[in-house]
């Protein structure tokens, strides 16, 4: 059945406008992406959410061959939703030696990986030289492999104890060899949410303008939102809006990443997101950011299932390979902590869609057609 036949069932008119809209291809407003969460349409906004995702994307699915590293879990920000971040004095904190990162990247070479995607705490004792230097280390190992690291999070924070702008400090990490940005930490912009879960780090302001000062440099970046904790719906579409208005003006984003939240162990607690609101959340990101070519299903959160079902309303893109997630297992995601590239092709072929390896600019690597 196409879309417009399936709008015909549809008895809600607000959301048969809202339909409308999409299939004339116009932008939808806060009010419609707000509206949306609030109906219990599941199915139809998915079938929606789809049908832009394949005008986009056609029927391909795509994934990575990469490796998560988090050189350290000590920081000093301790926000209240995430349980990986601890105090240097804590029994589980830990740090890696270049010489372990190294021989972590070299494995993931070796396997035909091609992006290290890295971020971690934020330690006391780290300088902004630190930083750099794992990247420069990592590039001059490995050149052929794209390092995706540091979020805005740790871009402000280098500036804030240096006293350097955020375009000075880009300027030395793509020097080094820093390729993109990853889009962590971007949480829920709403300054009512950000005071309770995160209260010390990069404001919502900061977190965009470093994605700002990357775009006007040449780097791309992606984006990220986490959802489930004690945002309301308005606060997740103004999150999306400023997302959308800046991907206007500059273009940089690659993809959104919707994160659902994990509370266990974490100082805010709560529940785990439901599956329902998974998916409506995928697809309204899908319909509401039309500026952005890409929607990762984060299969480490959102579970391999749901992350399946998720390539069927509105998202292209399952990240990767991964190796060993540690942030959102320290939150007790019962996802595996890696997959092999073979498993993520027989997900992708299971969820009906045609797998595409592509490197960290979503240029494809390998098809996967039959
Ligand atoms: O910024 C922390 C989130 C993020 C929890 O750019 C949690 O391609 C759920 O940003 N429950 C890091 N999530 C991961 C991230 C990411 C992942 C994959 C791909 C990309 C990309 C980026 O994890 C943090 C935070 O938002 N997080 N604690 C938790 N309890
Ligand atoms: Fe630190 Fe990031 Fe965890 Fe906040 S989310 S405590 S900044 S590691």
């Amino acid at each position: 059945m196409q879309v417009s036949e399936l709008l015909e069932y549809v008895s809600d008119k607000r959301l048969r406008s809202i339909g409308e809209k999409v299939l004339k291809g116009d932008r939808l407003s806060f009010d419609d992406a707000v509206y949306m969460f609030y109906s219990n349409e599941l199915t139809f906004i998915g079938a929606l959410a789809e049908y832009v995702n394949r005008k986009k994307n056609g029927m391909f699915a795509y994934f990575i061959v990469n490796r998560q590293i988090n050189p350290t879990n000590v920081c000093v920000y301790q926000c209240s939703f995430c349980a990986f971040g601890v105090v240097k004095s804590d029994p589980r904190a830990y740090e890696m030696s270049l010489e372990e990162i190294l021989k972590k990247v070299e494995e993931t070479y070796a396997q035909g990986g091609r992006e290290i995607h890295m971020v971690g705490g934020l330690p006391p004792h780290w300088k902004v030289e630190d930083y750099i230097k794992l990247v420069r280390e990592i590039k001059k190992a490995f050149p052929k492999i794209t390092v995706k690291a540091w979020t805005a999070v740790e871009i402000h924070h280098m500036s804030k104890i240096s006293g350097r702008s955020y375009e000075d400090i880009l300027k030395e990490l793509l020097d080094a060899g820093l390729e993109v940005l990853p889009g962590g930490g971007a949480e829920i912009f709403s300054e009512r949410v950000r005071k309770v879960i995160a209260p010390y780090k990069a404001s919502a302001e900061e977190y965009l303008q470093v994605h700002k000062t990357a775009h006007k440099l040449g780097i791309p970046t992606n984006a990220t939102m986490l959802y489930g904790h004690i945002e309301t719906y308005e606060e997740r579409v103004e999150h999306m809006l400023k997302l959308r208005e800046l991907q206007d003006e500059t273009g940089g984003f690659q993809v959104f990443i919707p994160l659902a939240y994990w509370p266990e162990g974490t100082k805010l607690g709560g529940k785990r997101t439901s599956s329902v609101d998974d998916l409506k959340t995928i697809a309204i990101s899908r319909l509401f950011l039309d500026n952005f070519n890409h929607i990762k299903a984060y299969w480490i959160t959102l579970g391999e299932k749901i992350a399946q079902i998720a390539l069927n309303f509105g998202a292209d893109d399952l990240d990767g390979t991964i190796e060993e997630e540690k942030i959102v297992h320290s939150a007790g995601t019962k996802s595996a902590y890696g997959h092999s590239k073979e498993k993520l092709i027989k997900l992708i072929r299971d969820a009906q869609k045609i797998p595409v390896e592509r490197d960290t600019f979503y240029r494809p690597v390998s098809i996967y057609s039959s």
